[in-house]
């Protein structure tokens, strides 16, 4: 038994994930496409301590809200029922970007917790064995396993219970850079999960954007093992496009104006031949995705939005770290 520590990044999908298969086991029902984002990252250090009777949970400082107590501890009694121990474990998680706002912290912390609490308890187990946990607490914090570029698809068998996302590209597979647009520091108000199932019991376009989901995942996919970056930007902001379309019929809206400020500026730099694409989560924040060449023009022309608090600059991230400490 010992003290692990690990550091993950946040992804997000550019082929997205939205809707769960029916049942059990949190199995997305559409496949997804992510890069991992450098310049932000979750921080884990997860002790196991046989003296105390229940699991400390530390986030950014504080004790841990209600729903992700549960999370966590249900993660964590993954992993002691599979070394067969009792003992709880403090476990201290900081993020340095907005947690709950739809900048990926679930992604990137479930990773961070499944990796630390693994060698924290003495479990052998491979990275896929890694990933499929934190998927079941967090679907997309499966994709936060691996550096570069990574994808999740649903299980071909549906009585399926394992499910691990898999390394698709490296970071230098396109010379993408991804300005993060931060428009609030608030968390959202309604969670993924809850904006999900309520998209899949009301959204009449949930059918459609089913059917979509796998087309454009697979052309982006090709598109990014071709080297294409205006093929995988063009079809990220699409893919973006259709969840929310699918999600804002049923109304589940993430969008704020700032939002819509920044869409419509990327939206005029397109039309002035620089290549830029945006790309939106469950939150009003913006991504955009630019080649590194023009970084800096678009950058500063995002610093000029109103509502835009400021712009975090990230590449395709390297593959997360864990170090074991006695
Ligand atoms: C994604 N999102 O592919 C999509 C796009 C947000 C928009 O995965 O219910 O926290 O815990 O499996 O992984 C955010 O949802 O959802 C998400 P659960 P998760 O990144």
């Amino acid at each position: 038994m010992s003290r692990a520590r690990a550091v993950t990044h946040p992804n997000i999908a550019l082929s997205k994930y939205w809707g769960k298969r029916a049942g059990e086991g949190n199995m997305p029902a559409v496949p997804s496409l992510s890069v991992a984002l450098s310049g932000m990252h979750t921080e884990t250090v997860c002790e196991v301590l046989p003296s105390l009777a229940e699991d400390e949970l530390v986030l950014d400082g504080g004790p841990m809200a209600a729903n992700g107590r549960e999370r966590c501890a249900a993660l964590l009694d993954r992993v002691r029922a599979r070394v067969d121990s009792p003992a709880r474990a403090r476990v201290v998680s900081r993020n340095d970007f907005p947690t709950g706002a739809g900048l990926a912290s679930s992604a990137s912390g479930f990773a961070a917790l499944a990796l630390a609490a693994v060698r924290a308890y003495g479990l052998d187990a491979s990275i896929a064995e890694v990933s499929d946990l934190a998927r079941r607490s967090s679907a997309s914090a499966a994709r936060s396993l691996f550096g570069g570029f990574a994808e999740l698809a649903p299980p071909p068998d549906a009585g399926a219970t394992f499910l691990a996302a898999t390394p698709l590209a490296g970071p230098d597979a396109v010379p993408l850079r991804v300005l993060v647009c931060v428009v609030t520091e608030s968390a959202k108000d309604v969670p993924s999960t809850a904006g999900m199932n309520r998209t899949r019991d009301h959204s009449p376009f949930y059918a459609a954007w089913l059917d979509e989901a796998p087309r454009v995942h697979a052309a982006l996919r090709a598109a990014l093992l071709a080297g294409d970056l205006p093929g995988v930007g063009e079809l990220a902001e699409r893919s973006a496009l259709a969840m929310h379309a699918s999600a804002i019929a049923a109304g589940v809206i993430y969008f704020g104006a700032p939002t819509l400020a920044i869409l419509s500026a990327v939206r005029g730099l397109r039309a002035r031949g620089i290549g830029a694409w945006a790309t939106i989560d469950a939150g009003p924040h913006v991504k955009v995705l630019v080649d590194e060449a023009d970084r800096a023009r678009v950058a500063s022309a995002l610093h000029g939005i109103p509502g835009v608090l400021r712009v975090i600059e990230a590449r395709p991230a390297a593959a997360p770290t864990v170090e074991v400490t006695p």
